[in-house]
């Protein structure tokens, strides 16, 4: 499909094209000419968001100017790419992003003042691009800006949403939806490519090893150029979007039929509208697999392509790109290539599967069941029966060779103590397997790519984890602990056969957008406490500052930067959510997706027990109190009952202790909605204290405890994901840790007491919220007894077990607020010890261990 004609520009002046001029004049020259002959407005009468969108034009085009030399330097030197397949990019705002990461700050600042307005000003203008759920998609956008920041040949792939992740409001303290139509001004951080399409089949038959798509999509290109900081490299983020093979169906038209006459078109373009379809519907279950395989399907497709165009030989393949599978969501990538090096390309299976498992690597984000996709055999069949074919094959290749190491297992063994053996550590034979169940099936029903779905006898459902272990090179997880979980649990007997695939790569976050940009008065003091910038490309430079951290005037001049930026948070809250919050008390924050696991309702129960014990003080005792403001931020998934009171209990508690005389400014809590990039931009300068409270054993990493950490917020966590990482960093005893151990938890659950049987101030918390303390009880109800009632959820994470030692870490947190110094000094310890979750470390440590990618920076010219 793609259109490899040429024009005639041998004779044409191509090298002496004008480059945009990059002085504060130009600039603002070029503002009006695209203000004028691009927005189409009048530059005598500009709105706010003329403005904005001519200069963000303008942004464009300089960005488009490195991309080109940039992507032309990388062809003519031909270096390995590494390609980062994710169904999420959560990139949020570009243009403060840009402007910083192309060096022209300065100039861009005077010639927007020169209009009257500052970059902020303008910055607010832009939607944000929200295609993605949370810390996943982030994380793809964060990997973006340091593939670039490091030079390294690497593009993005994936899917041009219509629409984001929903907005969130409140109606009445309850989670409202609405669509995010973040399109609707237009998008000038994109390059539509109308000649870049790529045909994706689905349905239909396979004759004689050939399938025949019933039905088909155009995956169209628009590619997001990804600048740099301190380089002139600027690479690619390449989105699809699906487009009918036919627009419109004329005959229907004029047989008077509308509809049918454009049922080809919504189809096709349901496939790119929204991220995550509802999967409770047959319909929606199947766009879901048809969203995956569109992205996988185009983004190879269009590797091949290029690979093409200057080789050969598909034996080079794994020497010149890899394909990062971010999650379950692209791992049909397996299927697809081992189909396309088969049947487009001619190669053998053998071949095409030792060229895959060279190409491919997988990380895994969560030991979360629910998040670990299973397709059922006969949605596979129906839509791609090529690839479930070619599945087919891979499974029973895999479990023949797992029947024999478990054969040879056994006979290794004296048979009598082969049930015996299957508890140990190194046995392949599944410790729950039952007495007489022969061990092969049991290691096969357990570890097969495609298995029985245990919840419905008789439905066969393929593993996509599993076939992304075993097919790609390495496997991952995204902190020490969660690569060690992995390893024992969910993907235990692949670790035993294949140990060498097994890694860790601790995940990290990029220092421009969440420390130096967001939070400049930091950024300016930090750059003058170290005398230079380095660290925004170096961050492991930031340790420089441990040797300051007790110096009184930096001290000073720290909690002078956090309490603007505490009063720039005040400010939104009372203008989004209308409460007064006094800014002389403690920030507390909680921002992130609301999830059981994630555990927002232990922290309200400690908000509750805060305000109960409030009221029972003394007006004397009262003063004792650190006053603290509560925030809480997150989106609940639609279907995600519990979730969304979670949302109501947060809400309906600040309905009541907000308005609340006797408390005033000791207590404040507040929801705000639409939790988003930017957001999280206001939010984490200002935050003096974050929550990271998961069950141990549940996060994968988290990534905004690093965010936080780097801003200098202290952090109150549990010994889950990446917490234990930042505990080492800044040392345990700097931290406000609590709870039990991974490691137990397992027994716990198993050892569950009655709820009575815990702490006494348990007990009066649930008291409340059934007595009505809070507003509805029955609507509360099953919120409690999510956490209490044996019969039901069981408190499955242990929110009673910890609730003791959460409330010691609490008080912890008090006391050490009331020494402000001692505070100080460890927030600067800790923005001091973040160098480590800097993206770039973890980019390129994913650079030398697993990909296999050089960086290839573009010189000056
Ligand atoms: O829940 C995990 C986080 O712990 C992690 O920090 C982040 C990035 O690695 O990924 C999150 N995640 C996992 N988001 N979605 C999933 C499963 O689809």
């Amino acid at each position: 499909d793609v259109e490899r004609s040429q024009a005639k520009t041998d004779s044409l002046p191509v090298e002496h094209l004008p480059h945009p001029k990059n002085d504060p004049d130009s600039i603002e020259q070029d503002v009006l000419s695209k203000v004028s002959y691009t927005i189409g407005a009048d530059p005598k009468a500009l709105t706010t968001k003329q403005t904005y969108r001519g200069l963000a034009w303008t942004v464009r085009e300089r960005l488009i100017d490195s991309f080109n030399k940039t992507q032309e330097y990388w062809k003519s030197k031909d270096p390995k790419f590494v390609y980062y397949l994710s169904a999420e990019f959560l990139m949020g705002r570009s243009l403060t992003n840009a402007v910083y990461n192309l060096g022209l700050e300065g100039e861009y600042g005077e010639a927007i003042r020169k209009l009257g307005y500052s970059l902020e000003d303008l910055q607010d203008q832009e939607q944000n691009a929200s295609l993605g759920n949370g810390g996943l998609g982030r994380l793809a956008a964060c990997f973006m800006d340091s593939i670039a920041t490091t030079d390294l040949p690497g593009w993005g792939y994936g899917i041009r949403y219509k629409y984001g992740m929903f907005k969130q409001g409140l109606d009445k303290g309850f989670q409202s939806m609405a669509p995010d139509i973040w399109l609707s001004a237009g998008n000038p951080w994109e390059v539509y490519r109308p000649e870049l399409a790529y045909r994706i089949g689905f349905y239909g038959e396979v004759k004689d090893g050939k399938w025949i798509p019933a039905e088909s999509v155009n995956a169209v290109a628009y590619d997001n150029p990804i600048p740099g900081f301190g380089t002139n490299n600027v690479t690619n983020l390449r989105l699809f979007e699906s487009q009918p093979v036919n627009e419109f169906n004329l005959d229907f038209f004029n047989e008077g039929n509308f509809d049918e006459a454009t049922q080809e078109k919504r189809r096709a373009e349901d496939i790119s509208a929204v991220l995550y379809p509802n999967d409770a519907t047959d319909y929606g279950r199947e766009l879901r697999l048809k969203q995956q395989v569109f992205f996988v399907s185009a983004a190879i497709q269009d590797v091949i392509a290029r690979f093409k165009e200057q080789h050969s030989d598909f034996n080079e393949l794994p020497n010149k790109a890899v394909f990062t599978m971010n999650d379950t969501h692209p791992t049909i990538a397996v299927a697809e290539l081992m189909r396309l090096l088969i049947d487009q390309e001619g190669l053998d299976w053998d071949n095409a599967w030792a060229i895959t498992t060279k190409t491919l690597a997988f990380t895994n984000h969560t030991v979360m069941p629910e998040a670990l996709e299973k397709w059922p055999v006969k949605v596979m069949t129906k839509l791609l029966p090529r690839h479930m074919e070619i599945i087919s094959k891979i499974d029973s290749i895999w479990k023949g060779s797992l029947a024999d190491r478990v054969k040879a297992q056994i006979e290794a063994e004296p048979k009598a103590e082969a049930k015996a053996a299957a508890s140990e550590e190194s046995s392949l034979v599944p410790e729950d397997t039952e007495a007489g169940e022969d061990p092969v099936d049991a290691a096969l029903a357990k570890y097969g790519i495609i298995c029985e779905n245990p919840w419905e006898k008789g439905v066969k459902l393929v593993n996509m984890a599993f076939m992304a272990v075993i097919g790609s090179k390495s496997t991952n997880g995204v902190a020490a602990i969660h690569s060690d979980i992995i390893k024992h649990t969910i993907f235990k007997d692949f670790y035993e056969i294949y140990p060498e695939k097994f890694q860790n790569k601790t995940n990290g976050v990029t220092p421009r957008r969440w420390l130096a940009y967001c939070n400049p008065g930091l950024r300016e003091l930090i750059t003058k406490t170290l005398g230079s910038n380095e660290w925004i490309k170096h961050l492991e430079k930031l340790s420089g500052l441990k040797q300051h951290a007790e110096d009184k005037e930096l001290q000073a001049q720290w909690r002078a930067v956090k309490q603007e930026n505490k009063q720039r948070l005040a400010k939104y809250i009372k203008a989004n959510v209308g409460v007064d919050v006094p800014t002389n008390a403690m920030f507390d924050v909680q921002i992130k997706r609301i999830h059981e696991y994630k555990r927002q309702h232990l922290n309200m129960f400690s908000i509750i027990n805060r305000y109960l014990e409030i009221k029972a003080a003394s007006p004397e005792e009262r003063k004792k109190f650190v006053p603290r403001v509560c925030v809480f931020g997150g989106k609940a998934a639609s279907a995600y009952y519990m979730a969304k009171k979670m949302i109501r209990l947060v809400t309906a508690v600040g309905e009541v202790v907000n308005n609340d005389q006797e408390v005033g400014d000791l207590l404040k809590v507040v929801f705000l909605p639409d939790y988003n990039v930017s957001l999280a931009e206001v939010i984490i300068p200002a935050a003096e204290l974050s929550h990271h409270i998961s069950t141990a054993g549940t996060e994968g990493s988290g990534t905004s405890n690093m965010k936080f950490q780097m801003n200098g917020c202290l952090i109150l966590g549990t010994m889950d994901g990446a917490n234990v990482e930042i505990a080492q960093e800044i040392g345990k005893e700097n931290m406000f840790v609590f709870g039990v151990d991974a490691e137990d938890v397992p027994r716990l659950r198993e050892e569950r007491k009655d709820f009575k049987d815990y702490d006494p101030r348990w007990v009066k918390v649930m008291d409340s919220l059934l007595a009505g303390q809070f507003g509805d009880a029955e609507y509360f109800q099953d919120l409690v007894d999510n956490v209490n009632d044996m019969t039901k959820s069981n408190d499955w994470f242990l929110l009673a077990n910890d609730f003791a030692d959460y409330l010691r870490a609490q008080k912890d947190v008090d006391e050490l607020y009331k020494d402000q110094d001692e505070w100080t000094r460890r927030s600067i310890l800790y923005t001091a010890s973040s160098g480590f979750f800097s993206s770039d470390r973890c980019i390129d440590d994913y650079a030398r261990e697993i990909w296999e990618v050089e960086p290839v920076a573009v010189p000056s010219s």
